[in-house]
């Protein structure tokens, strides 16, 4: 019976192991310059609207460990002050969706109802006309809490989306959002893990009776 528990208690981990558990999972989304011209006809990010990007994927329970959002190759139209606002949104039909905005400072999203369904992440301030790469790392923005437990807390319904307010107009290649995730162990190597377990213990017990 020891020999059968010690077996067993080996078989359990071994097997755990060697099953694994599911690696971390590596999640891009793209729009690019074209996608975004849909809105107006000329391609980039337009004065005039403000832009809802919807997203729907199931991370599988996953838990979120880092989010990535790049502009790549962005730049203003012409030299002036510019401001593009970026945030979270808990909320949004998938897709592509774009709104009048008024000109002027100041972002759209501050009016928009409910409040709750926007979380601000970062403003892209007075960019040159040269194009640039631009990366906002979710985990180094806070705005009362981590902008990454707030994506994690957002994304856990399957629907989020980013939210674009630009004041002037902005040319650009594409808008990508990076997402890794944690691994999970699978129900198969838990249980296997769990064999092991009580091997173990059912071992130890016989040996402290013993
Ligand atoms: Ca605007
Ligand atoms: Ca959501």
């Amino acid at each position: 019976m020891k020999r059968f528990l010690v077996c067993l208690a080996i078989f359990g981990f071994l097997a755990a192991f060697a099953t694994g558990s599911a690696h971390s999972a590596t999640y891009n989304f793209e729009l690019s310059s074209t996608d975004l011209s849909n809105a107006f006809g000329d391609p980039g990010l337009n004065h005039d609207l403000y832009y809802i990007w919807g997203i729907t994927q199931n991370f599988g329970g996953e838990t979120v460990t880092s989010a990535t959002l790049s502009f790549n190759n962005i730049s203003n139209w012409i030299v002036e002050p510019n401001w593009l606002y970026v945030y979270l949104v808990d909320s949004v039909p998938t897709g592509l969706h774009w709104y009048n905005s008024p000109k002027g400072a100041g972002s759209t999203f501050d009016s928009l109802v409910p409040q709750s369904n926007y979380a601000y992440l970062d403003t892209l301030n007075d960019l040159p006309t040269t194009g640039q790469n631009i990366v906002l790392d979710l985990g180094a923005l806070s705005g009362g809490r981590s902008a990454i437990d707030l994506f994690g807390l957002f994304v856990s319904d399957t629907v989020f989306g980013i939210g674009l307010d630009p004041h002037c107009h902005y040319w650009l290649d594409t808008i990508s959002l990076n997402v890794v995730t944690a691994p999970v162990p699978e129900p198969g190597t838990l249980v296997l893990l769990g064999s092991g377990l009580v091997g173990i213990a059912s071992w130890g017990r016989r040996r402290v009776r013993g």
